[in-house]
């Protein structure tokens, strides 16, 4: 693959999109910048950027109350990235996109108002073997709260979701099952709408957490057919601080609210309370209107390459990678090691070498990775290590990033004298 329109299918314009991004021009221990981290939160595109100051030179107001031109023109940009959204899950209704501070609040929300509301003593909650934290922790707290029970999908030792069992773990006893699109870990996409299927056969809702498929791959919720989708804008070109909740409006509209005060009401009385129309019955209080507004632009870069692109785009990178870290003895790689229907989080191991090691040698390369237990120690036990290095890859990355990686591996080995 060439730096441009090379596969059939693939349309990008890699040096483009390089510079588009300021800080991949920097120098890091006398390196440049070779930035394999996309999977924690990604970089910045200069439009983003400018967005975000454009916002306060220009617009800066609250939103939903304030009758002077700023505030209007706050509120209609605001609500200009909603509507952006709803379109880019699949075509869903403004009022089931629900603004939070990212993927661990989106869950959150849902573990404290639904969860508190529908499940009792005795109910199941489905998970899954590879959950990020964000989506275990909040289960296995309500679980202990309502004395029910959490019930888990296990992996193959190839890293996917070992479906055989299937039928006796998704019953009818099931209120909720909870499981990553794709896991920050090892990469592996997992077949949500199958899934899907089955919560619903047997009565429960589904809840799909997307912080790290809604960044790299074209996703639709109504084709999915979850109830609750949850993902980040920083992992997708977005501001920190900024994510999403989507849900089925006649499920949102049964949910209690989860903060309370400002703009989430309709009528307050010190007897009586009643709540605001979906989807501000959930943003109580002054949301973070600059991050969703630099988001609308974050969106739009990525569309500008177009989603089925940057997903092909990856896959490619993502087996690209696979192959040469294959060609290093004694590296292993932890998750699928194949590009078929897995995502460019791409973990691995050295059998001599501690992975804290590995990524401060690559740092001393300018290469940014992620090293440790990628916020699933329960993955990291079922898979019997307590850390991972890992590369994460996204539409910035090209295979000179990744030859980088490998010479500074192979360097690496020579150094501690694991040749
Ligand atoms: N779910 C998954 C699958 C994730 O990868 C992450 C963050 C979260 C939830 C939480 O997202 P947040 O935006 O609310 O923090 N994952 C990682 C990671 O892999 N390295 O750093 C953060």
């Amino acid at each position: 693959m060439n730096s441009k329109t090379t596969e059939k299918d693939i349309v990008i314009d890699i040096q483009k999109i390089k510079n588009d991004f300021p800080i991949l021009k920097r120098q890091i221990r006398d390196n440049k910048l070779v930035y394999l981290d996309s999977g924690a939160s990604t970089q910045k595109p200069i439009e983003v950027i400018n967005a975000h100051t454009e916002y306060f030179n220009q617009i800066n107001s609250n939103i939903h109350r304030g009758l002077h031109t700023l505030a209007e023109e706050a509120t209609n940009a605001y609500e200009k990235t909603r509507t952006h959204i709803a379109k880019f899950i699949g075509g869903v209704k403004t009022c089931e996109v629900i603004f939070t501070s990212g993927t661990t609040e989106s869950i959150n929300m849902v573990a404290y108002t639904w969860g508190e509301a529908n499940i009792s003593e005795g109910d199941e909650i489905v998970l899954t073997d590879m959950e990020h934290h964000a989506n275990l922790v909040p289960w296995v707290m309500l679980a202990k709260r309502k004395n029910a029970i959490i019930k888990r999908i296990p992996i193959t030792d190839d890293g996917r979701l070992d479906l055989d069992d299937i039928d006796s773990i998704i019953t009818e006893k099931t209120k909720l099952v909870a499981v990553t699109h794709m896991s920050n870990v090892l990469g592996t996409l997992n077949p949500i709408k199958q899934l899907a299927e089955i919560a619903h056969k047997n009565g429960a809702l589904i809840l799909a957490d997307g912080a790290q498929s809604a960044p790299h791959m074209p996703v639709d919720v109504l084709d999915m057919d979850v109830d609750f989708f949850a993902f980040s804008a920083h992992k997708m070109l977005g501001p920190t601080g900024v994510g999403v909740l989507y849900g089925k409006e006649n499920i949102l509209e049964k949910m209690p609210p989860f903060n309370m005060g400002g703009e989430m009401i309709s009528e307050v009385s010190f007897d009586r309370i009643t709540w605001a129309e979906l989807p501000h019955k959930f943003e109580a209080g002054t949301p973070n209107i600059a991050g969703v507004v630099t988001f609308d632009t974050a969106l739009t870069y990525l569309e500008n390459i177009g989603m089925e692109n940057i997903h092909a785009y990856e896959t490619k990178l993502t087996a690209y990678t696979i192959d040469k870290l294959l060609q290093i003895d004694g590296l292993k790689i932890q998750g699928p090691n194949n590009s078929i229907n897995r995502g460019g989080a791409i973990s691995f191991t050295d059998k001599n070498l501690h992975p804290h090691d590995i990524s401060t040698f690559l740092d001393s390369k300018g290469i940014a990775i992620r090293a440790g237990h990628h916020c699933a120690q329960t993955l990291m036990k079922r898979m019997g290590t307590i850390a991972t290095a890992r590369a994460s890859l996204y539409i910035y990355n090209d295979e000179a990033d990744i030859d980088a990686l490998y010479d500074a591996l192979i360097a690496m080995r020579k150094y501690f004298g694991h040749e």
